[in-house]
C-alpha cells in the first residue's frame, strides 16, 4: 500500500521522529500550525478512526499517553496544548492513515471549525 505515514513509520520516509514503539511512531509535522506540531500515528494502518475497534482500542489510549508524554517533553505541558483528529473527508482529513494532532506553543482559537 501507498501509504506515506506507514513509509514514515517504516523509515522508507525521513521524518523527525520524537519517539517510537511497536504501537506508534510520533515526528513534527511538515507544515506546522503552531510552534509544536507533532503527529502521533498508530504503526498499524487505519484509514481513520471509523476502522478502530475491538483490542485496537488499546492503541488509541497508548497514542494520548504518548501525546501527554510529548507535550511534557516540549514544555508545553503547563500552558495548555490540543489534541486533534481529522476523521474522514468533512473531518478535513487529508492524509489516509490515522493520526493525532499535538499543538501547542501559542494560543489556540477556540474555533473548532
Ligand atoms: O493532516 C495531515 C497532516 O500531515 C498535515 O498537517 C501535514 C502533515 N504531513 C503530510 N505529509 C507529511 C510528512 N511527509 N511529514 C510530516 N508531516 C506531513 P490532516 O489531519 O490529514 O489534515
Amino acid at each position: 500500500m501507498d501509504c506515506i505515514f506507514c513509509r514514515i513509520a517504516g523509515g522508507d520516509i525521513p521524518a523527525e521522529i520524537l519517539h517510537k514503539d511497536d504501537l506508534v511512531v510520533a515526528f513534527r509535522d511538515i507544515a506546522p500550525q503552531a510552534p509544536v506540531h507533532i503527529l502521533i500515528v498508530p504503526v498499524k494502518h487505519f484509514s481513520n478512526l471509523t476502522e478502530v475497534n475491538g483490542d485496537d482500542y488499546e492503541i488509541i489510549a497508548h497514542i494520548f499517553k504518548v501525546a501527554i508524554e510529548l507535550a511534557d517533553r516540549e514544555g508545553i505541558a503547563e500552558s495548555g496544548y490540543r489534541i486533534a483528529v481529522n476523521s474522514g473527508k468533512e473531518g478535513g482529513q487529508v492524509v489516509g492513515h490515522l493520526h493525532f494532532h499535538l499543538l501547542g506553543g501559542r494560543q489556540l482559537s477556540g474555533d473548532l471549525g
